[in-house]
């Protein structure tokens, strides 16, 4: 296959949008992430089953451990890199799950961390290949978390190098860019132009007022991306309801952030 199946697209996208919710922060921030409701990923599943998310990120062991919650009900992503942040090294994420592994896991799609820019991305692309391409024989979607970083990158969401990280994401073969945002509308309508056919999903960052999240939510749908793919901005919520569901009517039904933030 050159392509990723229908199958699974139309599981992870509904007309065409997503809504991931991202729970992979526990190997890559660590505790200081969570509180004493979103250390539990029964607390994540939830609400992913809750509130219609069209995917749920997790890596193997949370893949593993939590199977039987949330298995069939809700489509999953398989992280299968990552790394913590503990030694401030220059950025490289190994591989922890193999694509057959993802696939006795029931993944629906596979996500890889590029770091574009760092001075280990020769090896990092070497190992995205063959993960790409094990993806293509049982055409599961590659989901690339597309970000630049490392010396040579002084500021990760200047966009034009994020515009460059969604660029190699086309160009090696992932089929979902996951981005940062840009910071405005207008740069990140370049983003999603130089992603071409990818899918491009807006990653949520540090949690904010969820006004300003949701703002960001509406203007970059109206550029063209796909949706988002979103962590402590909902499980780090008072409300995590409230914002998954604002966030569903800005995605699906085109509500403006006002309307969004009524229901
Ligand atoms: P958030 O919405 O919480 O920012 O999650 C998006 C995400 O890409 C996660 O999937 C990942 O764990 C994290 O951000 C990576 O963050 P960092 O930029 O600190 O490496």
């Amino acid at each position: 296959m050159l392509e990723p199946s229908q199958k699974y697209m139309s599981k992870l996208f509904k007309d065409g949008k997503a809504m991931f919710l991202a729970y992979d922060q526990g190997l890559e921030h660590g505790p200081k992430d969570f509180n004493d409701k979103n250390y539990d990923p029964d607390y994540i599943i939830d609400i992913a089953l809750r509130n219609n998310f069209t995917g749920l990120i997790f890596h193997k062991g949370l893949a593993e451990k939590y199977r039987e919650n949330y298995a069939g009900k809700v489509p999953l992503i398989v992280k299968v890199n990552g790394k913590n942040n503990i030694a401030k090294l220059e950025p490289y994420s190994p591989v922890v799950c193999s694509v057959d592994y993802a696939v006795k896991l029931g993944a629906d799609a596979i996500g890889y961390t590029l770091y574009v820019g760092s001075p280990f991305e020769s090896q990092a692309i070497d190992e995205f290949r063959e993960i790409q391409e094990e993806a293509r024989d049982y055409g599961l979607p590659v989901v690339g978390w597309m970000y630049p970083r490392g010396q040579f990158v002084p500021n990760d969401t200047d966009p034009t190098i994020v515009a460059y990280g969604a660029r190699v994401g086309l160009e090696i073969g992932a089929d979902v860019l996951k981005v940062k945002y840009t910071g405005d509308r207008e740069s990140f309508r370049k983003v999603v132009q130089m992603a071409g056919k990818c899918k491009v999903l807006c990653a949520g960052g540090l949690k904010s007022d969820p006004k300003t999240f949701l703002q960001q939510t509406k203007d970059i749908m109206e550029v063209g991306a796909s949706g988002v793919a979103v962590g402590r901005n909902v499980w780090q919520s008072d409300n995590p309801d409230a914002v998954s569901r604002a966030i569903e009517d800005i995605i699906f039904k085109g509500a403006s952030v006002e309307k969004a933030l009524e229901r």
